[in-house]
């Protein structure tokens, strides 16, 4: 298709564009004025936003490690006590993990994205202002606690028994675990916008062999949120139950364990690791390219490594159970894979040598280019100390010693941070007016570089000799507090480079209209010119490098002469295309500025919050009125076909309304489901590992459990439940008409299934099963608990549905919203009768 149009002259369009047209667009993508800007969906005003607010918590963490640092400087230091000493280091590792490195690839996604597909906006624009505004607000809250004394203090991966309420009481580590685990939320919210973007609002003809490298890296990135995060989630929820009721997950005298927190953690943490590299990498491979003013040697081969890695990272997390006691066996086979997964890493450092040594003049050494070629010396040196560390013997010595600091931060900031940096300068000229400063940029270079080795450097030593992390001060004897000085110097000068940047920052970027289009010569789409509407047509792509390969196209886009030049519907929209090949399959309407969103997430950070410091009503209160806002904005998603299909150019009609799987709610849905999914195989996972663990305070006869009647109860009302709703679904009329038993089916299908999960709770009790008895009961109720939430999303989102179908809003055409409540019940359904087998075939028909 992509020749046929080129060859039939259609495109570029050669007719002159109505008069008024770009001022629709502008009028239609316009942010409100002033202090009514935080309404603003759009992604080039909410990206920065985010991307502004995760930098602003990298300096924030970045001052907590100036102050350890000034802590550590000399020996027998009492600058900071032990215990704010523990606070800050929490606060610190947590802040920069969870709320600057994963945010900030979240924001460069949100930012950088739309752009690059020339898609007008991602599809959920307000999800994701949603997401930010939940960060923002909840992230500052869990900041602010060091300020009282109310942070956490278990280290960012809060090990139980430690982070127990007997050894941790007080609400600090609920601060953690609630912030934490509200803050994943949105992460995923962000994933599943970016998932559901880049699969189909790239611009007709960009094919998936020819997205972006970023793009592929932010796929993969997603897709790693959405497998990894539920992991934490459900072990948040553990720890919260626990340390709120006494449901004894960790706890061995009950049959728990607490390394069952240390595997669903790092089944998470590891991947985390390239969850915020692989992004990084990314940028890395379109910086690149454009520097050498050549393609990338091996896309296709970057590529796979990109996957290959997220895929493999799954498997790695024992490796930081070396040191638990775990079998040897399982130590052989994680530290082989360990080993196995430099092996992607150093395909892409390759390529990147491969494409600086065929650049066609010379590399430029510009800012950006210096911070990548920073980036390949650090990060390969905390790839080299990494492979030390996957080797058994190697790792119970450095084991919790600063050499494990020093790794650590040479894998993150050289991985993430630098690339980071290269990313600002490379691209600050797309989103403003201005390039920042080439001097003041090497300046922020050499400060930062320098700073960085001399500070990290020494901790190798450090920790060699023998000094252990996480201590908040050692004595004059150990021979360490040279190296320390050392260390925090070089901390200082990261600390001037920081502020070099910031510096620069300030002179030099003005947001607004742009101002050079194409400074470095770039050949990816988001170089085109563009003004608030993303671009002023979408473009037909014939290749990986447009800008490059189709020369003019700049000038095309910018005159109106391709895809969508105006606003056929009167309001925000862009282009859906097919997930492969990208043809276009129809116009998405999109959500304008709105307070439903911002409203939503005040309300929901604050039922979260006040959670936390068991203030109930008041959070019941917040949590209903979250829900009431998202209601309300949702309320217009499902826009219905009113407006008709609309010419997009290149003679091409397209509807403006679609249900079923080609619909990109129906797409944003089974993501959904997919991250429920990966909650649950966490949830089985952990059955199963405690089973093993402790058979002991398992059922050791079929008596004490509930009688098969009970289960084969709830398993019917289940599958009723979901045969309601599809009944539902067909007795869906044509529009106008309202049947009166649609809202019956609906109805009485939520019932059934909330009768469903009620009587699966309801015979553990009858049989005498109380939660806090042992692990087993406590994962058993946890079964109900899971299912339970599901159900009452169920719950609410029928009562939405009825209520459209009673304002004429749901018909046999106009069923997006019925659909997606189909699915989640079906869902629910699954999962539930999973469970049923779980916990009542489990262990009885071994017994
Ligand atoms: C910018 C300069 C930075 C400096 C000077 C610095 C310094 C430190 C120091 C001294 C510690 C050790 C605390 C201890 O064990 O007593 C630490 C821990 C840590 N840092 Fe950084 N850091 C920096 C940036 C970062 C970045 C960018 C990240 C992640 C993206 C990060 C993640 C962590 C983590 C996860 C820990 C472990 C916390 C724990 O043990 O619970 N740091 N940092
Ligand atoms: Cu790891």
């Amino acid at each position: 298709m992509a020749d046929s149009i080129q060859e039939r002259g259609v495109l570029p369009n050669s007719l002159p564009r109505p008069a008024g047209e770009k001022e629709q667009l502008l009028r239609i993508w316009s942010t409100p004025p002033g202090w009514r800007w935080i309404t603003a969906v759009n992604n080039t005003v909410v990206g920065l936003l985010y991307l502004g607010a995760a930098f602003a918590f990298f300096v924030l963490a970045g001052l907590l490690a100036l102050v350890m640092r000034t802590q550590l400087a000399v020996p027998d230091n009492d600058l900071v006590g032990q215990d704010l000493y523990n606070q800050i280091f929490t606060v610190h590792g947590t802040t920069m993990m969870f709320l600057f490195a994963v945010p900030a690839m979240e924001a460069l996604g949100v930012l950088l994205l739309p752009q690059m597909l020339a898609a007008r906006d991602l599809p959920f624009p307000r999800l994701s202002a949603f997401a930010v505004w939940a960060y923002i607000i909840g992230g500052g809250v869990f900041f602010s606690t060091v300020f009282y004394g109310l942070a956490p203090k278990g280290g960012w991966f809060m090990y139980p028994p430690l982070t127990l309420t007997e050894y941790s009481p007080g609400d600090n580590a609920d601060f953690w675990l609630l912030g934490i685990g509200f803050i994943e939320i949105s992460a995923i919210a962000g994933a599943i916008e970016i998932i559901v973007g880049i699969l189909r609002t790239r611009p007709p003809g960009m094919s998936l062999d020819k997205l972006p490298v970023f793009g592929w890296s932010m796929l993969v990135f997603a897709g790693m949120i959405v497998l990894a995060f539920p992991a934490v989630i459900l072990a948040t929820m553990f720890l919260e139950i626990e340390r709120s009721f006494g449901w004894p997950f960790f706890t061995a005298a009950q049959g728990g364990d607490p390394l069952l927190w240390q595997h669903l953690f790092w089944f998470f943490g590891h991947p985390e690791v390239y969850i915020i590299f692989l992004p990084a990498a990314g940028l890395v491979s379109m910086i690149v390219p454009t520097m050498a003013q050549t393609p990338l040697v091996g896309y296709r081969l970057i590529v796979v490594a990109l996957i290959a890695a997220g895929f493999f990272s799954f498997g790695l997390w024992v490796h930081h159970m070396f040191a638990t006691g775990i079998p040897a066996l399982s130590m052989a086979f994680f530290s082989a894979a360990s080993m196995a997964v430099a092996v992607p890493s150093g395909i892409q450092v390759f390529s990147w040598i491969a494409t600086i040594a065929s650049a066609k003049e010379r590399f430029r050494l510009t800012t950006p280019s210096l911070f990548v070629l920073g980036m390949l010396f650090i990060f390969t040196v905390g790839g080299l100390t990494g492979v030390m560390v996957a080797m058994v013997p190697f790792d119970w010595q450095a084991h919790d010693t600063y050499f494990i600091v020093a790794h650590l931060h040479y894998v993150l900031i050289g991985g993430m941070v630098f690339p980071l940096f290269a990313t600002f300068y490379y691209w600050a000229p797309m989103i403003g007016t201005r390039r920042l400063s080439e001097r003041l940029g090497k300046w922020c270079f050499w400060l930062f570089f320098i700073g960085f080795n001399v500070s990290f450097m020494p901790m190798h030593v450090s920790g060699l000799l023998g000094m252990p992390r996480r201590v908040w001060t050692y004595s004059e004897a150990s021979g360490w507090g040279a190296l320390n000085l050392v260390s925090t110097l070089g901390a200082y000068l990261i600390g001037a480079g920081v502020l070099v940047f910031i510096i620069d920052l300030i002179r030099n970027f003005r947001v607004g209209e742009n101002g050079e289009p194409n400074p470095w010569q770039a050949g990816t789409l988001e170089w085109l010119p563009t003004d608030l509407y993303s671009t002023r047509s979408i473009p037909h792509v014939t290749s990986r490098e447009p800008l490059w390969m189709q020369p003019g196209l700049a000038e095309e886009v910018d005159a109106g002469r391709h895809y969508l030049p105006n606003a056929p519907t009167g309001a925000r929209e862009t282009i859906v295309t097919s997930v492969i090949d990208a043809r276009p399959q129809y116009v998405i309407q999109m959500p304008g500025n709105g307070w439903g969103h911002l409203l939503a997430a005040v309300f929901t950070a604050a039922c979260f919050l006040l959670l936390t410091i068991k203030v109930v009503v008041p959070a019941l209160i917040c949590g209903v009125l979250a829900i009431a806002c998202c209601l309300a904005w949702v309320w217009e998603l499902d826009k219905g076909p009113g407006k008709g299909p609309v010419p997009i150019g290149a003679g091409i009609t397209l509807p403006v309304y679609v249900t079923g799987p080609t619909g990109h709610g129906w797409w944003a849905m089974v993501i959904l489901m997919g991250v429920a999914g990966s909650l649950y195989l966490a949830y089985l996972f952990s059955y199963f590992y405690l089973w093993t663990v402790s058979p002991r305070v398992w059922p050791a006869s079929a008596q004490s459990l509930p009688d098969l009647e009970w289960p084969a109860l709830s398993a019917s009302l289940f599958i009723a439940g979901a045969a309601l709703f599809a009944l539902a679904q067909k007795t869906l009329a044509a529009p106008g008409r309202k049947p009166f038993w649609t809202p019956l089916l609906i109805g009485s299908g939520a019932l059934s299934t909330a009768f469903a999960v009620g009587v699966a709770i309801v015979c553990h009790w009858q049989a005498g099963l109380r939660p806090s008895a042992s692990s087993y009961a406590a994962l058993v109720y946890m079964d109900g608990v899971l299912t339970g939430q599901l159900v009452f999303a169920v719950l609410i989102m029928s009562l939405f549905v009825i209520a459209r179908h009673f304002t004429g809003k749901l018909d046999r055409v106009r069923s997006a919203t019925l659909e997606n409540t189909n699915l989640l019940v079906y869902y629910a359904a699954a999962q539930g009768l999973i469970g049923l087998l779980l916990v009542h075939g489990f262990p009885r028909w071994l017994l």
